[in-house]
């Protein structure tokens, strides 16, 4: 007997293909109003759900008593109710590892983008704007020999640090929950406690997962131990940070400026004051968005959802308390 499974992200042909071979699927093509009906009434037959950026809170998977997994499209796990999926014995895995580099390639495109006011220059040109050759007024900052900042040393930390060490000559600071001597050997980084890093480094690059402890980390009080001529990336989850002290700190000239690919809400409203501002380079939550790494995503999420349908351990099982195996 074929399991139900209900998509609520499109996949590739042959991902697709895959699937119908060993499942009866679903496909919720959008998730407008009407995609999201069309998901509630789908959820009480459903025994594994795949798919990424919706919240899959309790009250919708109450209505979805016989779903055994969750693989989601992402590493990033804030739209999960662990607690609760765990309680229910329903296996969620994510796809970390497959994403890493194309996410540290974003950290960096966002880091030269930034501090070299691409954005802002490239569109003076489109505007006719470029009449006489650029002065002072248009000068960046230099990214090459500048302290790089990192917030949250996992896989994605890890590889800004490779980035910036090797490819930049950045000496590395970071912060994270415990010190990580491997990562200080291999990148000559050192550890530094979040207000000296704060203080400390040229760029302040936000790597690190959205939780209680996490949210709101980066507010007020943590833009003022900033100087002027720091740069603030974030490629992690917009409600790390406080939007509304940002917007304030990037206008009172606290920080220099700021590269962010994520933000409080998404997408970000037009009427954003962040949008308004020349020293924000904003990009669409663009972190896995290649055509290489998201089919790598695809692909991992159909493995962990195959794999714990049929009852073995997905490999990148996210709540290991909900394995009876
Ligand atoms: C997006 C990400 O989730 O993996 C994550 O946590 O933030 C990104 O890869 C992507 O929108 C999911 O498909």
């Amino acid at each position: 007997m074929k399991k139900q499974v209900v998509l609520y992200k499109k996949l590739s042909p042959l991902l697709m293909a895959r699937l119908h071979e060993q499942a009866e699927v679903t496909l919720i093509e959008n998730l407008d109003a009407e995609g999201l009906g069309k998901l509630r009434d789908a959820l009480p037959r459903a025994q594994g759900l795949l798919g990424a950026s919706l919240k899959l809170n309790a009250e919708l998977l109450d209505l979805a008593p016989n779903l055994q997994a969750i693989a989601s499209v992402s590493v990033g796990v804030d739209n999960y109710d662990i607690d609760y999926l765990t309680q229910r014995h329903i296996l969620l895995s994510n796809t970390p590892d497959v994403l890493t580099e194309t996410t540290a390639d974003t950290g960096f495109a966002l880091i030269l983008a930034t501090a070299r006011r691409v954005v802002e220059l490239a569109n003076m040109i489109r505007e006719g704007k470029w009449t006489r050759n650029i002065g002072p007024t248009h000068f960046g900052s230099d990214v090459h020999g500048k302290t790089l900042g990192i917030i949250g040393m996992g896989r994605i930390g890890e590889a800004l640090a490779q980035r910036g060490h090797f490819g930049f000559g950045m000496p590395v600071i970071y912060h994270s929950q415990s010190p990580k001597p491997a990562v200080e050997q291999r990148f000559n980084a050192h550890y530094r406690s979040l207000p000296e890093l704060l203080q400390q480094a040229d760029f302040v690059c936000l790597t690190l997962p959205l939780t209680a402890e996490t949210e709101g980390l980066i507010g007020a009080e943590q833009f003022a131990l900033m100087r002027p001529e720091t740069i603030f990336i974030n490629i992690s989850r917009g409600k790390v940070v406080d939007e509304t002290a940002l917007i304030e700190a990037l206008r009172a000239g606290q920080i220099r400026a700021a590269g962010l690919d994520v933000f409080e809400r998404e997408p970000l409203n037009q009427d954003s004051p962040l949008l308004q501002l020349n020293n924000v380079v904003a990009t669409p939550h663009i972190g896995s968005a290649t055509h290489e790494t998201r089919e790598a995503m695809a692909r991992c999420a159909v493995d962990n959802l195959l794999a714990a349908l049929a009852g073995e351990r997905p490999v990148n099982l996210v709540n290991v308390g909900a394995w009876r195996g």
